[in-house]
This record gives C-alpha cells, sequence and structure tokens, in this order.
C-alpha cells in the first residue's frame, strides 16, 4: 500500500515542503513519487525540479552504504565501530605525535541543512581540539557574518527582506531564480517578485549578467564585477546630496548614523560611473526611487558578497537600508523570530581571536578561510596540518585552486570523510564513514527558519524508518567524538560516561524541543513542542515577520554599534585599489559564477534527471568580446589565471557583460577514483581551478569568487 508523507526538501535554503509517495514491500522502500505539499503553510505547494532528486540520492547505486577503509587503494567495506576505533587511534597517533593542530577539518554546506550535524557536530569538533578548522562559509556568506556581528551582535541575527510587502525590491548579486534565494528562505520567488511589480513596486537586479531573475525584474543594471563597494558608497553620497536620508527612528539604536556622510564624501556617483558601469543619473534616479518608495529593502548576495569588497559592500548594504529607514521596518530588512531560536545559545561570532600559521589570516568563530588551507598542509613546521576531516563538502571542487588543494590533499598521512559519496576531494580518505540521505532522517530546520520571509515551523519526521545498520550524521560525530576521548584514555569507553549517554539520550530532537518549549511561540495559541509539530505535518504559520528592536540586539548597551573602526578604514584599500597609482593586474576578462536551477554545488551531477550533458558548464562570454579574440559560438577556449587554466565551450551571448566570463562552479568530475559514473560521463570543469586563493576580501579573509582576472586564448 503505498503510503504518503509529508517532509521538507533539504536541497536548497527555500524549505519547500514535499509530499513524498512511498511503498515498502518485502522490507525494500521504494519512492513512488516527490511533489509539492500544497497544504504546506509555508510553501503552499511550490517545488523545483530538483526536489526530484531526492529520490535519485536515495536510489543512487554509486552511493555508499557502509563505511570504507581504503587499504593498498582498495575500498574495503569495515563495520561501523572498526571505522570509528581506526578514525580515532589514527587521530590521536597524529596529535600525539605532531599536536592537537595537526588535525583540521573542513565542513560543507549541506551541514547547514542537516540539524544533527549542525547541534551535535560540535560535540566532535570541540573534541578535536584543534584550531585548524575550515567550512564553505569562508567562501560565500562570511561577511554577512562579520556585519551582523559587528552591527546587531550576533553572527546569525541577519536580517531579510520582507519580501511579500515590500514596495522596492533591490537585489544585488543575487540570482534567486536559478539558487532560489539565500539568506532569505523564500519558495515561490517568482511569484512573489511578480506580486510585487503587480502591486505598483518595483524589483531592481545590478548583476554582471542578464539573469533569470534580471528578466522578470523592473529593471536591470549591469555592473563590472567587484566595484559594487563603490556603487553603495556612491548610492550613499547621493542619500545625503539629496537630502533623502531619513534617520529619526533609527537613530534611538544607532545616534551616529549621520556621521557616515563624512566617510562617502569622495564618491559622488559621477566619479565612480565610469568604472561600475551605471551612469550618475541612474545612479541618482535609484537612490531617489528607493528613498521615497513606501517601504524597500536592498539585498546582497553571493555576487555581492564573494568579491574583494564583499565586506565592506555588505556593510554599505545594511547602512543604506538604515538611512532610508528600512530596517526593522514592514516591508523593509527585518529580523525572522524563530520558534527554536538558537541564537542566545550560540556563539556569537568572535573576530580575528587567532590568525593562521602561515599568512596569518584572520579566524572568525573558530574557523580560518578556507583559502588558507592548501598552505597549512603544505608548509612544514609546527602546527603543519597532517590529517583532515572532510564533513559534507567538496573543497577540491569549491574553494579557491582547487587543484592546489587537491594535491595538497594527497600529501596527508590520513583523510576522514563523512560522506556518501567518493568525490575528487573524498577520494583522498583512507575511511569515509556515510551518514543516511536526507530523507531517512528526522529533519528540522534550525538555520532556515531564522532566515525565513515569514515566521513558520515544521518538522518532519523521517520518511523511511533507519535500519541499525545506517547512521545518521549526529550520530556518526558522537560515535567519533566519543571514540576519540576513549583513545586519548578520558573516557573509558567500557565504562560507560555520563556525558555522552546524556547526549544520546537528548538527541538533537530534544534539544529542538527543548528550544521549541522555552521559545517566544511555546505558550498560548501555538503551544510549540515536538509533538504540535507531529500534529501538524504540513508545518504552522507564525504570521509575517514583526519589528524586533531593540530585542533583536545582541550588543551589550542593546544599541545598533556601527563599527567606524572596524570598516571604513577598508575605503582605503578601495581607494587604492580603483584610483591607486599601481595599476591593477592586468586581465583581460573577469570571471564570475553562475548556477543552474538543477545543480547544486558540486553534487546532484550524478543524478541523470538533473544533468543530461554538459551543456550547462560553458563560459559565456559577450559578442563583442568574442569578436575581439575571434571566437564564436561553440568554439573550445582556454581560461588562465594566476594559478591555472581550463579549456571549455565558449556560449557566446549578451546575457552577460562586456568585459565578462561567466562560468559555473561545481564540475571537473574527470578525475581519478571518483565513484560517480553518470557526473564522470558529464565532467565539465572546474572554474576553480582559476579562481586564486591568495586574493582575499581582506576584512573578513572572505574568498573572492566573482571579478577574478582571466585572460582567454585558443588552446
Ligand atoms: N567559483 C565558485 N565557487 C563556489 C561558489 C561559487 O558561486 N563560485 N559557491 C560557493 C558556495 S556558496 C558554497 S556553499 C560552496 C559549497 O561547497 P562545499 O560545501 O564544499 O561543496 P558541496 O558541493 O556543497 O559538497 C557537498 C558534499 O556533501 C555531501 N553531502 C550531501 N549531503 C550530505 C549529508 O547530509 N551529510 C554528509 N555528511 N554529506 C553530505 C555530498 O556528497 C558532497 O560530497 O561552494 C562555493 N564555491
Ligand atoms: N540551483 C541551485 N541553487 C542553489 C545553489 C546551487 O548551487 N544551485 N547553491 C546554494 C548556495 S550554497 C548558495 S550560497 C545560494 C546562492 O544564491 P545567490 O546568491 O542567489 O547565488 P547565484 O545564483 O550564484 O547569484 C549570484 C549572482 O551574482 C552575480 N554576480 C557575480 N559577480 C558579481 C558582482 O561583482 N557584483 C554583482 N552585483 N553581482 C555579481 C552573478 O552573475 C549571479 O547572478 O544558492 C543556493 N541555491
Ligand atoms: S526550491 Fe527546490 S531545491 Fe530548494 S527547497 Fe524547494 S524544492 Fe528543494
Ligand atoms: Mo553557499
Amino acid at each position: 500500500m503505498p503510503e504518503k508523507h509529508y517532509s521538507t526538501c533539504t536541497l536548497c535554503e527555500a524549505m519547500c515542503g514535499i509530499e513524498v509517495t512511498t511503498e515498502t514491500e518485502n522490507g525494500s522502500n521504494e519512492i513512488l513519487s516527490i511533489v509539492g505539499d500544497k497544504n504546506n503553510s509555508f510553501s503552499q505547494g511550490h517545488v523545483c525540479p530538483k526536489a526530484k532528486a531526492l529520490k535519485d540520492l536515495y536510489d543512487d547505486e554509486d552511493r555508499i552504504r557502509q563505511p570504507l577503509r581504503k587499504v593498498n587503494g582498495q575500498w574495503q567495506k569495515i563495520s561501523w565501530d572498526q571505522a570509528f576505533e581506526l578514525v580515532a587511534a589514527n587521530i590521536h597517533k597524529i596529535q600525539q605525535q605532531h599536536g592537537l593542530d595537526s588535525v583540521g577539518i573542513y565542513l560543507g554546506n549541506p551541514n547547514a541543512h542537516n540539524y544533527g550535524a549542525i547541534l551535535f557536530g560540535p560535540h566532535f569538533y570541540r573534541a578535536l581540539k584543534t584550531f585548524n578548522r575550515f567550512s564553505a562559509t569562508s567562501v560565500d556568506q562570511l561577511p554577512h557574518h562579520i556585519v551582523c556581528r559587528k552591527l546587531f551582535g550576533h553572527q546569525n541575527q541577519i536580517p531579510v527582506t520582507d519580501i511579500d510587502n515590500t514596495q522596492y525590491f533591490m537585489i544585488i548579486g543575487g540570482n534567486p531564480l536559478a539558487s532560489n534565494g539565500s539568506i532569505m528562505t523564500v519558495p515561490y520567488i517568482k511569484k512573489r517578485l511578480k506580486a510585487i511589480q503587480q502591486k505598483g513596486g518595483k524589483v531592481v537586479v545590478i548583476d554582471p549578467k542578464k539573469t533569470e531573475t534580471a528578466d522578470i525584474s523592473s529593471e536591470h543594471h549591469f555592473i563590472s564585477p567587484g566595484t559594487d563597494a563603490l556603487l553603495l558608497l556612491a548610492m550613499v553620497n547621493s542619500l545625503f546630496s539629496q537630502k533623502l536620508t531619513s534617520i529619526e527612528r533609527l537613530q534611538q539604536f544607532a545616534s551616529n548614523l549621520a556621521q557616515i556622510e563624512q566617510y562617502v564624501r569622495n564618491y559622488p556617483p559621477e566619479r565612480v560611473a565610469d568604472k561600475i558601469g551605471i551612469e550618475a543619473h541612474e545612479i541618482h534616479r535609484m537612490v531617489r526611487e528607493f528613498a521615497r518608495a513606501e517601504s524597500a529593502s536592498c539585498y546582497g548576495r553571493m555576487g555581492a558578497s564573494v568579491q574583494r569588497f564583499g565586506t565592506l559592500t555588505q556593510y554599505l548594504i545594511m547602512l543604506f537600508n538604515m538611512l532610508t529607514d528600512n530596517l526593522d521596518r514592514q516591508g523593509g530588512m527585518m529580523f525572522t523570530q524563530p520558534a527554536a531560536d538558537y541564537l542566545p545559545h550560540s556563539g556569537r561570532g568572535s573576530i580575528a581571536k587567532g590568525k593562521s600559521r602561515v599568512r596569518g589570516l584572520p579566524s572568525f568563530a573558530g574557523e580560518y578561510p578556507v583559502s588558507a588551507l592548501a598552505e597549512e598542509i603544505l608548509t612544514p613546521g609546527d602546527g603543519q596540518i597532517k590529517a583532515m576531516i572532510l564533513g559534507a563538502g567538496n573543497p577540491v571542487l569549491t574553494t579557491p585552486n582547487g587543484q592546489q588543494l587537491d594535491n595538497a590533499f594527497e600529501k596527508l598521512d590520513f583523510v576522514v570523510a563523512v560522506d556518501f559519496y567518493i568525490t575528487e576531494s573524498t577520494r583522498h580518505a583512507d575511511v569515509i564513514i556515510p551518514p543516511v540521505t536526507a530523507l531517512e532522517r528526522d529533519h528540522y530546520d534550525i538555520v532556515f527558519h531564522k532566515f525565513a520571509v515569514r515566521n513558520s515551523v515544521k518538522f518532519s519526521p523521517a520518511v523511511f524508518p533507519m535500519g541499525e545498520d545506517k547512521r545518521t550524521d549526529w550520530q556518526i560525530y558522537l560515535s567519533l567524538a566519543e571514540h576519540l576521548e576513549a583513545a586519548r584514555g578520558v573516557l573509558p569507553m567500557s565504562k560507560g560516561n555520563d556525558k555522552y549517554q546524556t547526549l544520546w539520550q537528548m538527541t538533537p530532537t530534544g534539544v529542538v524541543d527543548n528550544l521549541l518549549k522555552t521559545g517566544r511561540y511555546a505558550n498560548g495559541e501555538h503551544n510549540l513542542s515536538i509533538q504540535t509539530l507531529l500534529d501538524n505535518p504540513h508545518g504552522i504559520d507564525l504570521g509575517p515577520l514583526q519589528p524586533n528592536l531593540p530585542e533583536a540586539l545582541f550588543t551589550v548597551d542593546q544599541k545598533i554599534d556601527l563599527c567606524f573602526d572596524f570598516f571604513m578604514p577598508d575605503i582605503q584599500r578601495l581607494e587604492q585599489f580603483f584610483y591607486g597609482s599601481v595599476d591593477s593586474p592586468y586581465h583581460s576578462l573577469l570571471l564570475i559564477g553562475r548556477r543552474h536551477l538543477k545543480s547544486n554545488n558540486s553534487w546532484l551531477h550524478n543524478s541523470k534527471r538533473m544533468v543530461k550533458d554538459t551543456s550547462n558548464c560553458t563560459a559565456q562570454i559577450h559578442p563583442d568580446d568574442a569578436e575581439r579574440h575571434h571566437i564564436e559560438n561553440g568554439d573550445v577556449i582556454r581560461l588562465s589565471s594566476r594559478v591555472g587554466e581550463i579549456v571549455i565551450d565558449a556560449e557566446v551571448t549578451n546575457k552577460v557583460m562586456r568585459g565578462v566570463v561567466c562560468v559555473p562552479h561545481g564540475w571537473g568530475h574527470d578525475k581519478e577514483g571518483i565513484q560517480l559514473q553518470h557526473a564522470q560521463s558529464v565532467a565539465g570543469v572546474s572554474c576553480n581551478d582559476l579562481t586564486d586563493e591568495m586574493v582575499l576580501d581582506e576584512l573578513s579573509g572572505n574568498a573572492v569568487l566573482n571579478g577574478v582576472a582571466v585572460s582567454i586564448s585558443k588552446p
């Protein structure tokens, strides 16, 4: 008998509710269909084509289902206990020999969609006692965390666009029609962007590419990659010169708002227009329309963050919203009030507490920028990384100068991967410990409920019961922690241990239950707990976003701290870069990235349903640039940078700005020893063989993956 389950898609940030129909026969489980859950209180039936990939993941024969150990280059199946013991013994040995920091860890993006890993992973990371921690954060949203840590006192107190109420939505460097939104959990984005326009509002897109989002917007402006901070300086300058600021309300939280004027004096639109590629009168007009709109929100994402002045850009975006009275107001940028609020119980984010050993890069929230990972492995000396743990990440394809990292991984004494695929990164592992896929575990969006455009709550019990011979990420991490401490002799395993016994009994679901029962919707109408959520399988709507100042502030004095001393000096670096006497390095083109609706960073390429061929892995260039370099559509071209080169098909299109080349990331599945049959047959190339680990957004240490100088030639 087919059975229906109401679950949540975990592949991107949109939190779409799904209806999964399954059948179990002779003990074997089958997914018959995955469709949008029309009754889901948050997503109301919306799904994108990727939802069906959850079935492909579940069925995938290449997926690993039991721990593996590499012996003389061959994979052997081992038991769970053997895997945990082997890992613990090796880590302990290496740390005894070379010190605690000789073990490094890299955590990838899917962890954010996995509350078990978020809540229980740290028990293992802490047990490792290493300072060499890295994650995908520093190729992504690190600038957002730093800006919000400084301004609002907590790295995750990041306001989101109140999209259903805004009259003017400016999107800088985001393409939600492909990505389905980021740091803005918003299913059905297309419908919502159209709704803004239908009620007389505007959607304005600033992007070096005329994207799918730009195609349905009211207005699109090409911008030269990496110049967004200049644009924002000019926008803030224009606000003051046109006397359009409106600071009375927010001044009670940030009394020095008016002082911003002095920092932007040098950047009238007339001065920067040529550099950014948007005319001065257009900037003035946009600023006027934004400031005069009933409500407005300026939102910047990947394209604005993961570039040379990403942190300054995100900071100025926040100031622009504040100066136009659009923070914490309906239709502006607002703070979501989640039902299970982990913020008060998690680190606020310490800035630059440590410096990386080789290059002295600042840490943030206990992590170093991943751009420093390869050099920490390759540079001899005290604290050199000798062993790595890779948890749900594929940094060989996703971080700058991936080829160098690939070579570095080869030199390690020991590698552990918590992953269910043998990828470009995990092929270096000595032991692979595979968790179950998303549908086999309970799910609660501990991260993304916090960034949702409506307050809502949903719990998704596992679709399939997890067999005795399976483990989730949290069980793997807790076992690893326990075994490591036992190997060190801290905890004799045989006697059992209170700390771990409590944690095993607690479970991540128990943690969420506690958060719900002590949270802001615990009592009254909603009376939230895991049980209430089990009784409401389509989720519960908790209403539109509400003003939340000053409660939203984690600063000691409950004021917004504009931290001019931290951010504003970066304007000097910008001035030097754009107007200094030293020429910026010669380039013929600037590389930017792109996302495709049916792809997900470096994975899902093993699904035949998602990926048919390599037609999405092309280098898009403008017809004028193509002509200049004698390139025709479909020609094979070579792109080179300081760190490497790729050979790729050219796609000539006037959708990209002149001077820009646009290549997606996450491809390049032609390395030896991976086990992803279909992905291997549609390999593509990795644009991160071009991105440069030495070029950083210096304020944060975030990688620069957009606006990378590359030259073009015929191979
Ligand atoms: N040039 C360029 N590079 C980029 C970007 C770009 O725009 N341009 N984007 C960057 C961004 S925003 C990000 S977030 C990073 C992502 O970079 P990473 O996080 O390093 O890479 P992913 O492709 O997300 O890695 C996913 C891995 O996790 C495994 N996995 C999936 N689900 C689970 C799970 O539930 N548990 C476990 N243990 N493993 C799982 C998959 O098998 C896969 O091996 O890429 C970055 N790289
Ligand atoms: N289908 C799909 N969905 C995804 C993902 C995926 O890989 N595939 N990844 C998920 C992840 S991990 C993340 S972080 C989010 C990211 O979500 P988004 O931030 O929406 O990411 P992108 O779609 O890459 O959009 C970035 C845009 O920035 C533009 N851009 C590049 N350089 C610049 C610049 O210098 N200035 C400006 N103004 N714009 C620039 C690019 O042309 C692109 O249109 O997507 C998530 N959703
Ligand atoms: S938009 Fe697509 S990938 Fe994202 S949660 Fe919804 S169905 Fe999943
Ligand atoms: Mo990301």
